[in-house]
């Protein structure tokens, strides 16, 4: 018996896990992680995977099934590919792409990292069917990623969470945006903590906000740097609906982390990194998928409701 055995466990690992893996892709694909996620109006889910080639480089792929656990359909080609004459800050590729779909476009955008010389920042596609892409190129400069657009305006602008590097930690900001090209308003929405916490020094937005009638629910991932490298794990805010930058409730304990063997070995050891989730039509069950170890994606399933309960009993 560990001590792990006497915490909630809030998020259940799928039994088909790894569900996706590089020896499901139909080219030649070196890892296949981190995915954002939604379910398209027919009810199909959509993962839109981040692949690395055997360059290092990565690009995103479409994979689409009925059900959001096997079956899967995948493009037989990249689905959205570095644009380097029109957008050279995706020279060394596009990586860990999170989709909000917004109501009042009738789209779906996708905020992804484009990365090159410079370093990593926040680029922005809209798309109707994942098949053409609207691109927008960079939004947020390098070093900047980790970002997702809300489903909605709030006080009549966009909005986009984000985590932008900075002397004092990697911390975990809100922008607004009348026009998805032009942002300003920066507020700083959830600080990394300190010392010896699981969450200190560097934070990250993993899926998109969750609505919810008691706030943005919101699961972020802290990077414990430790001597054997680095662990990521998964805990939970809650944002004021109104004003995302208003933090609720934060949870002290991380709710899910490396575990499973597929978790723990990898090209990258001790990662699980969601980008993307689905709800079902109760709107209360969550499917959480995550790159396990930046080589297979995984999902993990959990109650909104539970999730909460979980908050505010901290
Ligand atoms: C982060 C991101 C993720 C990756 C993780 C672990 O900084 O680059 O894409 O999964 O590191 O390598």
């Amino acid at each position: 018996m560990t001590d792990r055995g006497r915490y909630d466990v809030l998020l259940h690992r799928h039994p088909a896990n790894p569900i996706l893996r590089a020896s499901d892709w139909p080219y030649p694909a070196h890892t296949v992680f981190n995915a954002g996620a939604t379910r398209l109006h027919d009810g199909t889910t959509l993962l839109l995977c981040r692949v690395e080639d055997r360059r290092g480089h990565s690009h995103l792929c479409a994979a689409r099934s009925a059900n959001g656990i096997d079956g899967w359909v995948i493009d037989d080609k990249p689905t959205l590919a570095p644009d380097i004459e029109r957008f050279p800050e995706e020279l060394w590729g596009i990586e860990d792409p999170r989709i909000t779909y917004v109501d009042e476009l009738g789209k779906y955008a996708i905020a992804y990292t484009a990365y090159t010389k410079g370093g990593p920042g926040v680029a922005l596609a809209l798309t109707e069917d994942f098949r053409h892409f609207e691109r927008y190129g960079l939004i947020m400069q390098p070093d900047d990623k980790d970002a997702a657009l809300l489903p909605r305006k709030i006080d009549g602008r966009y909005a986009l969470v984000h985590r932008p590097m900075h002397d004092s930690g990697a911390h975990i900001w809100i922008s607004y945006s009348p026009d998805l090209r032009n942002w300003g308003g920066h507020k700083l929405v959830l600080h990394a903590r300190k010392g010896a916490w699981w969450d200190a020094n560097k934070v990250g937005l993993s899926p998109p906000l969750i609505e919810t009638k008691r706030g943005w629910l919101m699961l972020y991932h802290g990077v414990r740097v430790t001597a054997a490298g680095c662990l990521y794990r998964l805990g939970l805010a809650l944002l004021d609906l109104d004003h995302p930058e208003r933090c609720l409730a934060r949870g002290d304990a991380w709710i899910f982390g490396p575990e499973a063997p597929y978790e723990r070995n990898g090209d990258v050891g001790n990662v699980a990194f969601p980008c993307g989730y689905t709800i079902d039509a109760d709107g209360d069950s969550l499917n959480v998928y995550y790159g396990a170890a930046d080589t297979s994606i995984a999902l993990a399933t959990g109650s909104i409701n539970e999730l909460l309960r979980w908050l505010e009993s901290q």
